[in-house]
């Protein structure tokens, strides 16, 4: 006995292979079909998963041995091995019998056994024909199914990385939004500490959510956006000391103690001194009698007029005294709130039909929220530039800024010290722009 085993991946493809090795081997009879199952098995580097069918058989060898020992009869004359054999044969068989004798056609008919032969081949050739198409077919199907799951395992992982991909620019863009929110609370605050008005950093943070994507989510271009709002806001003069040309009644207002008096004379120490101008002062002060002695000091000291006012009439009568080059006029210093006094001087100028240049002198010490009120109260003087004082009390310039941001008015100079003449000069925008945001 011996056994064999047949590989199909149908069970019906196993048990055809099994019966063709029989027959080619001539020895259907000895062969036995004992069983048929399914196995599993990879392939495609262990990815892809088949099931074949195993059909085993158990061969007779020792009845095969016999029969070859003994002459076989004419029952057990097996069929030949090869389709066209099988086919051929009979046919040659009864041609040869068709055209025996001596040339003349007789016609004999084929005897039944080999008209059983004939039939039974032609069966045989067209079952193996029906097997070979079935085993095609299964084998396109098998095809089919096979693409069909590797362009679905394509399609779907194509799937998976555009929807990760969707959900990574998502998350990304989530989380610059939440970094751009929390750098506008970040930018809110750095610029009120500088003492920014909260009317500008509005305008400013207004300004920022309109940049590009990258700038709120980066502190430093956050900072240079700043600058240049700054810089594209606030109105700037070029002002030269050897030929300042604003006018010759210069007159400086605003709030008590800023240091007015002590900038005109710095002011007049640069302008009329680096000129060789001849120059007098005119101090306007209606309530504090003898208050000016500072004033008058420094008048003497450059040896020039000094004209204490309180009244209408003896403004307008030193303004038509014309022989000076400049003429410096000081006022007392009120609260902005006091805003009759304000007017009243307002009214002074503008009957005076003269042109001043008057600046408003604001310390940069002033809170923000003071701001409006001293805005307010001195527009009706229409100043023409900013003095900026006191830089050197604080490191915060946001007031100064803010300032010249809501009145669209230049800053003419800036102090810093006490020093006179020293500690004053020509204000420099860019610089005090990038040192409030410092
Ligand atoms: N630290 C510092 N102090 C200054 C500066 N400018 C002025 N001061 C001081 O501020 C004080 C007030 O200065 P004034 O010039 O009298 O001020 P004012 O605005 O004329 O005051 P009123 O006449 O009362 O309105 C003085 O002590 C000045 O020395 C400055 O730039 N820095
Ligand atoms: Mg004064």
């Amino acid at each position: 006995m011996r056994y064999a085993v047949y590989e199909g991946k149908t069970k019906q493809e196993a048990v055809d292979k099994m019966f063709m090795a029989a027959r080619m081997e001539n020895r259907v009879k000895e062969t036995m079909l004992i069983r048929t199952y399914p196995e599993e098995r990879r392939r495609l580097l262990g990815l892809k998963k088949e099931t074949v069918w195993i059909a085993t058989a158990c061969i007779n060898e020792s009845r095969l041995l016999d029969r070859e020992r003994k002459p076989s009869k004419r029952s057990d004359i097996q069929l030949p091995l090869f389709k066209d054999e099988a086919v051929e044969a009979p046919r040659r068989e009864a041609s040869a019998m068709s055209f025996a004798g001596n040339g003349a056609h007789k016609n004999i008919p084929i005897g039944p056994q080999s008209s059983a032969l004939l039939s039974s081949a032609f069966l045989d050739k067209n079952k193996k024909l029906e097997e070979e198409v079935e085993t095609l077919k299964s084998s396109l199907t098998q095809i089919q199914n096979f693409i069909k799951s590797e362009f679905d395992e394509i399609k779907e992982g194509l799937m998976k990385t555009s929807r990760n991909t969707a959900l990574e620019n998502k998350k990304k863009i989530m989380q610059d939004l939440e970094i751009s929110q929390k750098n506008i609370e970040w930018t809110d605050e750095f610029l009120r500490e500088r003492e920014f008005h909260p009317a500008i950093i509005k305008d400013i943070i207004e300004y920022l959510k309109t940049q590009k994507n990258g700038v709120l989510i980066d502190k430093a271009q956050i900072l240079i956006a700043v600058r240049d709002f700054l810089k594209g806001n606030i109105h700037v003069e070029d002002i030269l000391m050897e030929n300042y040309n604003f006018g010759n009644n210069i007159l400086f207002i605003g709030p008590t103690g800023v240091g007015k008096t002590v900038t005109i004379i710095k002011m007049a120490a640069h302008v009329a001194i680096i000129r060789q101008k001849n120059l007098r002062f005119i101090s306007i002060d209606r309530y504090k009698v003898g208050a000016d002695s500072q004033l008058k000091t420094y008048a003497d000291l450059m040896k020039s007029s000094f004209h204490p006012i309180n009244k209408q009439e003896e403004f307008f009568e030193l303004l038509s005294q014309d022989d000076t080059h400049y003429t410096f006029i000081d006022t007392a210093g009120r609260s902005p709130r006091d805003t009759i006094v304000i007017k009243e001087l307002a009214d002074w100028l503008k009957k005076a039909e003269k042109k001043f240049d008057v600046h408003l002198v604001v310390s940069a010490t002033t809170k923000p929220k003071d701001l409006d009120m001293i805005i307010e109260s001195y527009s009706s003087l229409e100043f023409a530039h900013i003095i900026a004082t006191k830089l050197d009390e604080t490191a915060h310039f946001g007031s100064i800024l803010s300032v010249l941001y809501k009145t669209k008015k230049p800053i003419s100079f800036i102090t810093n010290g006490q020093g006179v003449p020293e500690d004053f000069e020509i204000a420099n925008v860019d610089k005090l722009i990038a040192d409030s945001l410092k």
